[in-house]
C-alpha cells in the first residue's frame, strides 16, 4: 500500500538539491550531538560546518596555551557510557589538541562524518511560510530545504576584530587567536605584540613569552585570574571517575554551573561576611590551591550577590598578584579594580602573573597610553612606538548573538532576526524565537550557556530539542513557534535574575559591551543549569506551554 500523502512535505524542496528533516548549522560539540540525536530519531539530517574540519571552538582556537577551563572529565559528553569508559583524559584541564582529538574520535565512533559537510558556511536561512520549512543557503552555492533548523553555531565563534587605525597596513604577521593557523606562527626570535588580557590572552601570554625574543602585552583592562593547578590525571583518578561517572553526571545536571561540586568540604557554606578574617583567608587559600573557576569564586556563598563579600574575594586575588609580580609598578598595573570579581568571566591560568617577572616581557597600559595606530612595522601608542614582527589580537568575540547575526535569518513573513534583536536578543528559554517557527537555538541568549559548563548545557538543549521534534513528528505537527507572551515573560525573568546579582555591574561581553554598537543586554540566564533544566522539562511535560503548535494535520485533529 502506498503511504498517505504527508501534508508536512515541502513542495519547495523539489527546487532544491537537498531535502531534509533537519539542518544543523555548526559541527562543534553541539552540532555533533545534534546529528547523533536527530539521526537516532530516524530523521534525515545534514550538518553544515564552515571550517575545514569538525570541532568548532576547538578547531579554530589553536593559539599556544589554549585549553579548557572546565575539568576534562566534566567537559565531555555524558550520552554514551561506552564513550565515557573508553576515552581517558591525560590532564585535569585538557589542551586544545586533546579536545579536538576527542571530538574527532566521537565523530568517527558514531559514524557522523557522512552527514557533515565541511567548508560549508551557511549564509542565509529563510522560512517558507506556505510549507513550514527552512530554505538554507550555503556560501558555496548549496541549498537545502528542511523542516527544522538547529543553530549549533556556538557562543564564542564570531571573532571580534576591533577597527584599529592602520591595521590593514601591518606588514608583519597579524593573527587573531580564534583563527590561529593550524601549522602555527613562527615566534622564535621575534618581537611579538598581543592586544588583550582576557581568558585567551592569559592562557597565551606565558607560552608566547617563552618563544618570542620580546613580548609586549597591550592591556586595556586588568583581569582577575586564578591558577588552574593543572596536573596529569593519574590512572587511579581516571578509574575512580569512570567508576562513579553516573553519580557525577547527575550532580552536574542538577548543579548551578554544570560542575559536580566534588569538593564541598573545601568550601565554606557561609557568607564571606560571617567569617572571621582568619577563617576567610583560610577559605580563599584553600580555593586558590584547589584551582579553577569554582575555587575562589564559590568559596563563599555570596561572592556574586554581595558587593562587600565580592570585594573580600577580589582583594584576596589582588594580594596574590602583588606577591607574585616582583615589580610593584607592574603589579599595580595588573590589579583589576573596574569590576566585581567573577562578573567578567574569571580567567584560569598557568603561570600568567609569573610571566611578568621575565626580562623579555613588557606590559603596556593602554588606559594611560592608548593605541594611536598600527603601522607597517608595529604599533604606535600615544607615548611610544613598538616595532613588531607579529601582532596577536586576543580581542575576544561578538559573543552569543554574533554567530547568529552573521547569517541572514528570516522568519515568518520574511522578518529578519537582526531586526527583531535591534535593542537586544529575545528568545523563549534561549531556545526559540517568536516569529521564527521550527528554529531552535542551542545555548542561545536567555539560557545558562556561557555561565555553565557548555557541554552540559549543550546536551540538555539538544535532548530537549530532539524530544520536542519527536513529539511533533509523532503527532504529524509541522510547525512550532514560541508565543510573543511567553518570550516576553522569559526575557523579563532573565533580566530580573541577572539584576539580583552583581553581573550587570561589569562592562563584559556577557552584556555585549565589548563590541561597539552592540545592544546592551545581559544575555545568559543566571538561574543555574539545574533550575533551568526543571523549567524546560515542565514546558515539555505540559505539551509545550508557551509555544504555538500548528500545521495541517494538527489543525484537523
Ligand atoms: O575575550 P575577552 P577572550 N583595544 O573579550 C581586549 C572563553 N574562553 O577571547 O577588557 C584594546 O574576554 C579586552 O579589553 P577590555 C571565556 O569564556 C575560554 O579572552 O574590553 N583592547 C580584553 O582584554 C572567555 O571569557 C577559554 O578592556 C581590546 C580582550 O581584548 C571568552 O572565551 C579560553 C580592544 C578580550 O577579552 C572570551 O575570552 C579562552 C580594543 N579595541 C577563552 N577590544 C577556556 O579556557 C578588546 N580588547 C575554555
Amino acid at each position: 500500500m502506498e503511504d498517505p500523502p504527508n501534508k508536512c512535505t515541502a513542495s519547495a524542496a523539489a527546487q532544491a538539491g537537498l531535502r531534509l528533516d533537519a539542518v544543523v548549522v555548526g559541527g562543534g560539540f553541539a552540532g555533533l550531538y545534534a546529528l547523533y540525536r536527530l539521526r537516532g530519531l530516524g530523521l534525515s539530517v545534514r550538518v553544515f560546518e564552515a571550517g575545514s574540519g569538525i570541532g568548532g571552538t576547538w578547531f579554530w582556537n589553536r593559539y599556544p596555551g589554549a585549553r579548557c577551563d572546565v575539568e576534562s572529565i566534566d567537559y565531555s559528553y555524558s550520552f554514551s557510557e561506552e564513550l565515557e569508559q573508553e576515552w581517558t583524559w591525560t590532564e585535569r584541564y585538557a589542551a586544545q589538541a586533546e579536545i579536538l582529538r576527542y571530538l574527532e574520535h566521537v565523530a568517527d565512533r558514531f559514524d557522523l562524518l557522512r552527514d557533515i559537510e565541511l567548508n560549508a558556511r551557511v549564509s542565509a536561512a529563510h522560512f517558507v511560510d506556505a510549507e513550514s520549512v527552512w530554505r538554507v543557503a550555503v556560501a558555496n552555492g548549496g541549498v537545502a530545504i528542511a523542516r527544522y533548523l538547529v543553530m549549533a553555531t556556538g557562543c564564542l565563534s564570531c571573532a571580534n576584530v576591533p577597527a584599529f587605525d592602520g591595521l590593514q597596513h601591518f606588514e608583519g604577521h597579524l593573527c587573531h587567536t580564534a583563527r590561529w593557523p593550524a601549522d602555527g606562527v613562527e615566534l622564535e626570535g621575534k618581537q611579538v605584540g598581543i592586544i588583550g588580557t582576557g581568558s585567551t590572552a592569559i592562557q597565551a601570554i606565558p607560552q608566547l613569552a617563552r618563544q618570542a625574543a620580546h613580548l609586549f602585552v597591550f592591556q586595556r583592562s586588568p583581569n582577575f585570574s586564578v591558577p588552574a593547578q593543572n596536573a596529569p590525571l593519574s590512572s587511579e583518578e581516571s578509574a575512580y571517575v569512570k567508576a562513579t561517572y553516573r553519580e557525577r553526571r547527575r550532580r552536574t545536571r542538577e548543579s548551578q554551573g554544570g560542575l559536580p561540586a566534588t569538593h564541598p568540604e573545601l568550601a565554606s557554606p557561609r557568607s564571606a561576611l560571617e567569617l572571621t578574617h582568619a577563617e576567610r583567608a583560610a577559605t580563599y587559600e584553600r580555593g586558590w590551591m584547589q584551582g579553577g573557576i569554582p575555587g575562589v569564586l564559590f568559596a563563599c556563598t555570596d561572592t556574586l550577590t554581595s558587593p562587600e563579600a565580592n570585594e573580600l574575594a577580589a582583594e584576596f586575588v589582588r594580594s596574590k598578584i602583588r606577591t607574585t609580580v616582583e615589580s610593584p609598578t607592574v603589579a599595580e598595573m595588573l590589579l583589576p579594580t573596574d569590576h566585581p570579581i567573577g562578573t567578567k568571566r574569571i580567567c584560569v591560568d598557568i603561570g600568567y602573573f609569573e610571566t611578568y617577572n621575565r626580562d623579555n616581557v613588557t606590559l603596556v597600559d593602554l588606559r594611560r597610553d592608548p593605541i594611536e595606530t598600527v603601522t607597517a612595522t608595529g604599533l604606535r601608542t600615544a607615548g611610544s612606538e613598538y616595532p613588531l614582527d607579529v601582532l596577536v589580537l586576543a580581542t575576544g568575540f561578538d559573543a552569543i548573538t554574533g554567530p547568529l547575526r552573521e547569517i541572514d535569518i528570516r522568519g515568518s513573513g520574511g522578518h529578519r532576526l537582526i531586526d527583531k534583536w535591534t535593542v537586544g536578543p529575545r528568545a523563549y528559554l534561549g531556545l526559540a524565537c517568536a516569529g521564527f517557527p521550527n528554529l531552535f537555538l542551542v545555548t542561545g541568549p536567555g539560557s545558562p550557556s556561557v555561565l555553565s559548563n557548555m557541554v552540559v548545557s549543550i546536551e540538555q538543549h539538544i535532548d530537549w530539542i530532539a524530544e520536542c521534534i519527536a513529539h511533533l513528528t509523532d503527532r504529524g505537527i509541522c510547525r512550532i513557534e514560541a508565543t510573543p507572551d511567553a518570550e516576553d515573560e522569559w526575557v523579563d525573568h532573565v533580566n530580573e535574575a541577572a539584576a539580583a546579582t552583581l553581573y550587570p555591574r561589569a562592562n563584559s561581553w556577557y552584556i555585549g559591551a565589548n563590541v561597539p554598537g552592540k545592544p546592551r543586554a545581559f544575555m545568559p540566564y543566571v538561574g543555574g543549569v539545574g533550575a533551568y533544566r526543571a523549567i524546560c522539562d515542565r514546558v515539555s511535560a505540559s505539551g509545550y506551554q508557551g509555544f504555538a503548535l500548528g500545521g495541517e494535520q494538527a489543525a484537523h485533529s
